[in-house]
């Protein structure tokens, strides 16, 4: 990193965790999203756990407190009512959990952080690790019971599901839903920040249709499985979800659980993941589970591949050509895609979260210089542009929120100089 300060910029990231920090629970920016997320939360934990590392807990023991009966932890906690976010509670209507929150998950990256956090301290956290793997198991059974096709990908109900909203990977599953009688909303977002980084009106219009319809079904897991008319196999939770089991076994294993039937998912994840790839490009991608179609669309997530253990050719070579090609990688489209667009939320622009996870993968693969070359480029996209939400991909401006959570954390425990050489 050269004409950078990084020292200054390590105490600018813990500052916006701090800044974010509402008690317990991290918001992933003021304004935009006031609320607690879920897979932002575990980022935020794994940020916290370089130099406060009961706080990384409490932010994990507040995610789980949200968890549904049924195992399911919900993608955003309505800890506290905000009209500055749309939809809220009352729109989704999922009076399930002892939380007000959303009807729907998100990514489970949770274990794979809180094996991260475990492994700084391990007497300290025993305790908490204790407490919370029941209820990391519980989730994980929920997925592979609720949300896992026949043949093993994970499948999502909602492009909220994901945690890549508009991406390319939903566009024929989200043209196919008439959002009839949908009524009248307002939108927030758009007066935070600029409505050309964020989904369009059409987009929209499907996910509150969808909210309305997963209301109707009453949340039911059974129900939604079969009748969500959006159920989109998807890289990202198939890929998360296998590297969150691996990491879940490890810790099951040194607290002396029964480890079977964990084994056994992993077994159906692994032999699951070439169904993702799509045989006219080489490349892993979204399969929609109604038509069998897959989406052909190269996304930062069909790199997640080595994240999950599964070391695989063909995406290095298309990585180096992503390498080559585009100046701030990794683009959440393909540059070279016809509809690809560079500051529009998840159809272009690169995602520190996303890199963090991709060059961990790469790295625990002993694929170490495209490790390096990755972290080095999201290191100083960060230096450059700030902690922004997201960043355009041809010129590394920041797009979307800014003072962000989850980018502090990627900084503060992966991205940085300094990375992983404090403890909390
Ligand atoms: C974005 O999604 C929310 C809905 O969940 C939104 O746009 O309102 C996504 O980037 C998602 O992945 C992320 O967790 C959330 C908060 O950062 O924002």
């Amino acid at each position: 990193m050269t004409g950078h300060d990084h020292i200054a910029l390590d105490d600018q990231a813990r500052a916006i965790l701090r800044g974010n920090d509402r008690g317990g629970y991290t918001v992933p920016t003021a304004g935009l999203y006031p609320y607690q997320w879920n897979w932002d939360s575990a980022f935020a934990a794994w940020g916290f756990a370089q130099f406060d590392i009961g706080r990384a807990w409490d932010e994990m023991d507040t995610l789980f407190s949200g968890q549904w009966p049924n195992g399911m932890v919900p993608h955003i906690l309505f800890h506290q009512p905000d009209p500055g976010y749309f939809p809220g509670p009352d729109v989704w209507g999922a009076n399930l959990g002892p939380i007000p929150s959303s009807g729907i998950t998100q990514p489970p990256v949770a274990a794979t952080f809180i094996r991260d956090i475990w492994e700084k301290d391990r007497t300290a956290g025993a305790d908490r690790l204790d407490a919370l793997l029941p209820k990391i198991i519980a989730w994980h059974r929920w997925f592979m019971e609720w949300r896992c096709c026949a043949h093993g990908t994970v499948f999502v109900t909602h492009p909220w599901e994901a945690g890549r909203d508009n991406c390319p990977d939903w566009d024929s599953a989200m043209a196919a839903i008439v959002p009839e009688g949908v009524g009248e909303y307002t939108r927030r977002d758009t007066s935070h920040v600029d409505p050309d980084m964020r989904p369009t009106k059409a987009d929209y219009d499907r996910y509150i249709w969808l909210v309305q319809r997963g209301r109707r079904l009453g949340w039911d897991d059974e129900a939604m499985a079969e009748n969500m008319p959006f159920r989109v196999g998807d890289p990202t939770m198939s890929f998360i979800f296998l590297r969150a089991n691996r990491d879940l076994l490890a810790m099951c294993e040194a607290f002396g659980h029964d480890c079977c039937e964990l084994r056994g998912w992993i077994k159906i994840l692994e032999q699951s993941a070439e169904v993702l790839r799509n045989p006219d490009t080489g490349f892993f991608n979204g399969v929609n589970t109604l038509t069998k179609e897959h989406t052909g669309a190269l996304s930062n997530a069909s790199y997640l591949c080595w994240y999950a253990g599964i070391d695989d050719a063909p995406m290095g070579k298309i990585l180096e050509q992503t390498f080559s090609e585009c100046p701030y990688p990794v683009p959440s489209h393909a540059i070279a895609a016809q509809d690809f667009d560079p500051k529009r939320y998840w159809r272009g622009p690169t995602w520190a979260i996303m890199n963090a996870l991709i060059g961990r993968g790469l790295e625990d693969m002993g694929h170490t210089d495209h490790a390096r070359q990755l972290k080095q480029a999201t290191g100083d996209l960060i230096a450059s542009h700030g902690f922004a939400e997201y960043f355009d991909p041809l010129t590394g401006e920041a797009a979307g929120g800014g003072t962000f959570t989850w980018t502090a954390a990627v900084w503060l425990a992966w991205a940085s100089p300094s990375a992983g050489k404090y403890n909390g």
